[in-house]
């Protein structure tokens, strides 16, 4: 943990360093500001403004819906903050070096991921009685596909056996989500918005979450050059958190409205 902190302290130094000693030339500071045709760049200011504007949002939405659904939406704009701050750390590295370590994302991931997955269980912990079971089981699943993927991608396990173990956890998820206990209290006692949000949620999970796998798989097992594919695919992670993060917060949002206008 520290040394996570004190890496990303030191690496913020060197950045700012490198930013304060180039600007000392005109010429040399134009390598290091964002450029109009950086589309990679741009797409990581976007995201991030709009990561921290989502967590304005859930956060002040909050005072809108029932009791029982806040922490819903808490936990929503922690995921779109832990983001945002992550953003503009990525951001910032990208600029200044023209690419962003795939390997950096699984940070964020570590922390925002298993908050996306408590999700499922908050909206129906909000109208059922959920066994701590399905919390446990979407913990599990999250942390064997973040592992997996992370061994893989730092070079500690070879690319495809850790690849399986990523694809396996995910797996798991999905598994928990459209046939296991947590599907089951879905369809048999919750009322029809939040069946219909637990639905756009888990097409979420299957098809938008697909990108990263997707990415790993090019970058990692197709013997294309990970640090050129990851450039490409810098930009179609950015585009996906809207969705992953943002989008799937909104859908929260929604249903935690609309539930508590009924009471
Ligand atoms: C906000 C960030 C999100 C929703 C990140 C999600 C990441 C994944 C779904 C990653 C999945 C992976 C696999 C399914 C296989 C192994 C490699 C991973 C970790 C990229």
């Amino acid at each position: 943990m520290f040394g996570v902190l004190s890496s990303f302290v030191r690496k913020k130094t060197v950045g700012l360093t490198a930013l304060l000693l180039s600007s000392t030339s005109a010429f040399a500071s134009a390598d290091v500001v964002l450029k109009s045709s950086d589309f990679v760049g741009i797409s990581f200011w976007l995201i991030s403004m709009a990561l921290v504007a989502s967590t304005a949002f859930f956060f002040l939405e909050r005072d809108r819906v029932a009791g029982k659904w806040k922490t819903s939406l808490t936990v929503s704009g922690l995921v779109t903050l832990i983001a945002a701050v992550h953003y503009f750390y990525m951001r910032d590295v990208w600029v200044l070096t023209g690419s962003t370590p795939t390997v950096y994302r699984y940070i964020d991931w570590l922390i925002t991921v298993p908050l996306l997955m408590i999700e499922f269980y908050l909206i129906l912990a909000a109208i059922a009685k959920v066994p701590n079971g399905v919390f446990w089981r979407l913990m599990i699943g999250t942390l064997v596909m973040l592992v997996g993927g992370y061994l893989g991608e730092a070079g500690y396990m070879a690319a495809f056996p850790a690849f399986v173990i990523g694809m396996l956890g995910w797996a798991y998820i999905l598994w928990e989500i459209f046939g296991g206990e947590a599907s089951k209290i879905n369809a048999t006692q919750a009322p029809q918005n939040v069946q219909s949000a637990f639905s756009l949620m888990r097409w979420i999970v299957t098809i938008g979450w697909a990108i990263y796998p997707i990415g790993y798989f090019i970058g990692y097992l197709t013997g294309a050059d990970p640090i050129e594919s990851m450039k490409g695919l810098n930009i179609v992670y950015n585009l996906a958190d809207v969705l992953n993060k943002i989008a799937f917060g909104v859908i929260i949002w929604s249903v935690a409205v609309t539930e508590s206008q009924k009471a």
